[in-house]
């Protein structure tokens, strides 16, 4: 465990700050040696001793802390009351392998699980609420915490070899990867351990560590690279975190030399069957695979006039043996499609793939599905594939790196996105919700929560510093998806930043609005894309408007969105259930952010705000610019206040968001305006 006590070595320690320690005179573990996690939990405690000099000025705070097993409870010096009051705060329910208690009388505090993983996360908790836990000094203080969803994943989108258009990491804005380098697994993964101890801090614990692209080099990971990948399996598994590996559905071809991966064949189930067996002997506690088929030109059960219930469970029966599980994502939609054809609406295509074979999946196939039916827009209607599927378990994909939401260059705090999501409900009369069916409280079988990653060897992880947030609340709202966003935003912020709580309150106003910002200079009323092809940042109204890629806008002289309803457009709105489509159905009752996403309306329609689409568009616009405007300001105000790495690189990106706003702003506004001829009604510039 020698890497553990070297954390954050020249890196950016994120919110694991040593600001964020407790003031402790004495801190012990009691945890079985065999636990898996007893020597990280431990090593976290020799950290806090590390800091104890500094921390022991503190004179109100917590003065004892023991993490200890329930069952070794009685063994400690505890004292009987304190004991007591532990077993009291346990749950009815239990604690399971990851819940943990908390339980303070005054200067002593206890940490309390069924086993190590539970302390790992207990201890976590604790450092993230520091300031909180110091202020209830004196007073008696017990919570109890569990994770609503089982697996909380993250997803690399990491390239072994640097690919010629997507880089080393696809849909990546802070540098290179830090797993790979020249077609190979890092030697050194102190990187990868630093990683792995910032996902454990807020509660993840599965991790698969490569491009659901999978490409030529990343396929050998199932073979030449078996033993690197056990390396990095390891220290995954020193923080609680499964690994999971992204395979090519024609690896059988790819490597095994077969002329087919049908998955009705034998010799394609036996050569998986041997394929999954060699993994196994090198990762016994592997999670499974994470599978792309079908999606975007890669290939999949299609080809053999094959469906992806038999595909899914060809890879689910070669895991089944060994406890694995089998990650299979639904972006299955048409990307080549011909513009002029109106019959096919690319949001359609993963609910009528999968639903009809909803009931066919094996119990260890996990459906993954994104949260809205085109591509992690900053406004779209939620999948109604994941409250559709009612036999088959679901896991809900996000997006943390920011793909479409200003890759990392421009604030967008996501947690606002994520909470409504998770709060939706499925059937707009009482649930259940998308955080019902991932935490697996709606009663169905579940995959839990997954999401794309936004790290990279960028000295601060993330390439925006506020970025970190993103990734900080991914977690904590996998773990509660009932968390408050400004709450966890709030959490973060305090364990990041060494600045006082008006500063900090300050820069928490500033970034917790940031989403609806974005979403006002960008698309208009969750029409979505009209971004530059390919790269995705920046305006280009009409870049995907005559391509293969199902994204468009429809704008003409009189009107613009999509019409997905029944009465007259592509018959989407009839894929949820009433009366959620009826309320879609009809553009009175439609909500307005979605109106586009839905109808092609007219610019003269008048929305609820009492306003036309006309009007909403340029007024947005204009709002959005002059909030970036109003960022800055804000920023500035405070910026000194932060440290010079910070500093440099807020004051930077902020810069070129406010760039990127005008010209998003000037764009989509010229643009309507040409199409429409309608002027501002408030007379400001908008370019002809
Ligand atoms: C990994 C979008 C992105 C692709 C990504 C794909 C996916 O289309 O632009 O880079 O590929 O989603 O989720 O598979």
């Amino acid at each position: 465990m020698s890497g553990v006590r070297s954390f954050f070595a020249g890196t950016d320690p994120c919110w694991l700050t040593p600001a964020t320690k407790q003031p402790v005179l004495r801190a012990e573990v009691s945890v079985d040696s065999a636990d898996p996690l007893a020597d990280t939990v431990r090593a976290e405690l020799d950290l806090l001793r590390q800091a104890a000099g500094a921390a022991d000025a503190a004179p109100d705070g917590v003065r004892e802390i023991l993490l200890c097993t329930l069952d070794r409870l009685g063994r400690t010096p505890v004292g009987r009351d304190l004991a007591d009051a532990v077993h009291a705060a346990v749950p009815r329910a239990g604690l399971g392998a990851e819940g943990f208690v908390v339980v303070r009388r005054g200067e002593r505090l206890v940490i309390a699980a069924g086993a190590g993983r539970g302390l790992l996360y207990g201890w976590y908790h604790l450092l993230r609420q520091a300031a909180p836990l110091a202020a209830t000094t004196g007073a008696d203080h017990t919570e109890a915490h569990r994770p609503a969803c089982a697996v909380r994943m993250v997803n690399q989108w990491d390239n072994m070899a640097v690919h010629p258009v997507m880089g080393s990491v696809e849909r990546g804005y802070a540098g290179r990867s830090f797993f790979y380098r020249d077609g190979r697994v890092v030697a050194d993964l102190s990187r990868v351990r630093d990683y792995a101890r910032l996902l454990a801090s807020v509660g993840i614990n599965a991790l698969s560590v490569n491009n659901v692209n999978v490409h030529a080099t990343e396929t050998r990971l199932l073979t030449d690279h078996l033993p690197d990948l056990a390396r990095i399996a390891d220290v995954l598994r020193e923080h609680g975190i499964t690994t999971y590996l992204s395979v090519s559905y024609a690896a059988p071809i790819e490597l095994g030399g077969l002329d087919t991966a049908d998955p009705r064949e034998q010799r394609v189930a036996r050569w998986w069957a041997e394929a999954v067996e060699r993994v196994y002997s090198a990762i016994p506690d592997l999670g499974g695979f994470v599978v792309k088929a079908d999606s975007e030109n890669r290939p999949g059960p299609f080809t053999y006039g094959a469906d992806h219930a038999d595909g899914a469970n060809l890879l689910a029966r070669a895991l089944r043996p060994h406890g694995g599980t089998v990650y299979w994502r639904c972006f299955v939609y048409d990307c080549h499609q011909d513009w002029r054809d109106r019959s096919t609406d690319r949001a359609r295509a993963a609910y009528d793939h999968f639903v009809p074979l909803d009931g066919r999946f094996d119990d260890n196939v996990v459906l993954q599905v994104k949260y809205g039916p085109l591509d992690f827009q900053v406004r779209e209607a939620v999948s109604p594939l994941i409250g559709a599927l009612r036999h088959t378990r679901v896991a809900l994909e996000l997006q943390i790196t920011q793909e479409y939401t200003g890759q990392q260059r421009h604030i967008c705090y996501l947690g606002p996105l994520w909470t409504e999501i998770l709060g939706f409900d499925t059937t707009g009369a009482g649930g259940p919700t998308i955080g019902d069916i991932a935490s697996g409280r709606a009663g169905r079988p579940t995959g839990g929560v997954v999401a794309v990653s936004n790290v990279g060897d960028d000295a601060n992880w993330t390439g925006h510093k506020l970025a970190q947030a993103n990734l900080f609340a991914y977690g904590r709202l996998a773990w509660d998806p009932l968390a408050s966003p400004d709450e966890v935003l709030a959490e973060w912020a305090r364990a990041t930043f060494a600045v006082d709580a008006a500063t900090l309150a300050e820069l928490t106003a500033l970034m917790s609005g940031s989403l609806r910002t974005y979403e006002k200079y960008t698309a208009p009323l969750g029409v979505g894309f009209m971004v530059t092809p390919h790269t995705h940042y920046g305006p280009s109204v009409n870049g995907y408007e005559y391509s293969p890629w199902g994204t468009y806008h429809f704008a003409d002289r009189d009107g613009v969105g999509v019409d997905r309803t029944v009465a007259s457009g592509s018959g989407y709105t009839a894929q949820y259930p009433e009366p959620l489509a009826s309320r879609y159905e009809d553009p009175a009752s439609c909500p307005d952010e979605l109106l586009l996403f839905f109808h092609h309306v007219p610019y003269s329609h008048v929305l609820r705000s009492g306003r036309t689409v006309i009007q909403h568009i340029y007024d947005t616009h204009f709002d959005g610019c002059d909030e970036v405007e109003d960022l800055v300001r804000r920023w500035s105000a405070i910026a000194d206040r932060f440290d010079a790495a910070t500093r440099r690189n807020v004051d930077e990106r902020l810069a070129e968001q406010l760039r990127c706003a005008r010209e998003w702003r000037d764009q989509v506004n010229t643009y309507f305006f040409r199409m429409s001829g309608v002027p501002d009604a408030e007379g400001r510039t908008i370019h002809r």
